[in-house]
């Protein structure tokens, strides 16, 4: 063969931590099959299933080039059998039976309505779809029993399936800034989630906060709930302690210091004059835009910025590497070297990469 159609050998490490992972890859449309296969096998909750459709998905998106034929991937790690013969009849036929058929069905367009409801997890979508619902206007017209969090979900269900804009983004960056200044002069507010690594949309705006002295953003979340619902931001708002414990084989017991950990889910009511100078005056002028606000102690700050940049693959991946090759336990909290039973510090995303025997990689390239 001309050297131009021999196949090029792609060394690709088998940790999505491991490799880099841009936001723009080069094969779209078979990673968006096999996310709805994921995505449906989450559905019934069967994690293994998706998971393997998810790791097949990140190699195609660590792929330099469009795949042309299957031969292409034979040396590919993570490829199942099943990922694999999707993605063969994706390039021989256009489009994979099992993919068309999933998106098409009746169960999986329920769920995936029921799930887009703030506050709506699967095993709830799942019983309410056994039940005969299909859509959030169900659960109105039957008049099902609803917490705060899906009556907030049902009500600004079109705005918050609406994709926010990295401009609406910067926006509320401007609001969280200036609230949490107002308290705390000295605080550190980081944009993390999908606009750290670069995303132009998301389906919400994450924000870290932090101080440099060890302590003081103790009692900051009820502060800055109290400053934003008094300016009338806040469409709603649920401020939990964070689970601390994420890790299954991490140690019994975390530092004290680790309930200082806080995060609240929110929904902003955000003035459409801020985004857009042209628009009416008189227009329905405001939309919904969730966003999730989370505090950290300093000695925690550069864990929470790995935690919480994702993409939760990257993350999953993070973790794996961590407890499999390392014989550590990561969380958003903590690294814990479980053979030399302590915890490493580090005060950047580099030290946390230099302890797992990492090459860092940077947020753009984690949209694993
Ligand atoms: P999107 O959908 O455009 O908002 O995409 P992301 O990547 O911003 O995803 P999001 O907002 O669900 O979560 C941001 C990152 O935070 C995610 O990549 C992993 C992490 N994360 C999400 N939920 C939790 C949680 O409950 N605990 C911890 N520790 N991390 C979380
Ligand atoms: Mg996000």
């Amino acid at each position: 063969p001309k050297p131009s159609e021999v196949t090029p050998v792609i060394r690709m490490k088998s940790y999505a931590c491991q490799r880099r992972t841009p936001l723009k890859h080069h094969n779209s449309f078979l990673t968006e099959a096999l996310e709805i296969l994921a995505e449906n096998a989450e559905f019934s909750e069967n994690e293994g299933r998706s998971v393997a459709f998810r790791r097949s998905a990140s190699v195609l998106k660590a792929l330099p080039h469009a795949v042309r034929t299957i031969d292409e991937l034979k040396d590919l790690p993570c490829l199942g059998e099943h990922s694999l013969s999707v993605i063969k009849e994706i390039l021989e036929d256009g489009t994979s039976r099992e993919v068309e058929s999933t998106r098409q069905s009746e169960q999986f367009q329920a769920m995936k309505a029921l799930t887009g409801v703030f506050g709506v997890g699967v095993k709830t979508a799942d019983r309410w779809v056994r039940e005969g619902l299909r859509s959030p206007l169900d659960l109105v017209d039957t008049g099902q029993k609803l917490n705060h969090a899906q009556q907030a979900g049902v009500q600004y269900y079109k705005d918050l399936n609406t994709p926010v804009t990295r401009k609406e983004a910067m926006v509320i960056s401007v609001i969280v800034e200036k609230a949490v200044k107002a308290l705390l002069p000295e605080a550190i507010i980081t944009l993390t989630g999908g606009f750290r690594r670069g995303k132009e949309v998301g389906h919400d705006v994450d924000f870290l906060i932090t101080h440099p002295e060890e302590g003081a953003e103790e009692k900051l979340m009820p502060k800055i709930v109290n400053w934003l619902e008094d300016q009338g931001l806040l469409l709603y708002q649920k401020t939990t302690r964070n689970s601390y414990l994420e890790s299954k084989d991490g140690p019994a017991r975390p530092p004290s210091n680790m309930d200082r950990f806080e995060r609240c889910f929110s929904i902003f009511k955000l003035e459409q004059s801020k985004i857009d100078s042209n628009a009416h005056a008189e227009a329905s002028s405001w939309r919904a835009i969730r966003v999730d606000l989370v505090v950290s102690p300093y000695s925690q700050f550069a864990f929470a910025t790995l935690g919480w940049t994702g993409s939760k693959l990257f993350e999953r991946e993070l973790r794996r590497w961590a407890g499999q090759e390392k014989g550590m336990s990561l969380s958003s909290h903590a690294l814990y070297d479980s053979k030399k039973k302590c915890y490493l510090q580090a005060s950047s995303e580099e030290e946390i990469f230099t302890h797992l025997g990492l090459e860092y990689i940077p947020p753009s390239e984690r949209n694993a």
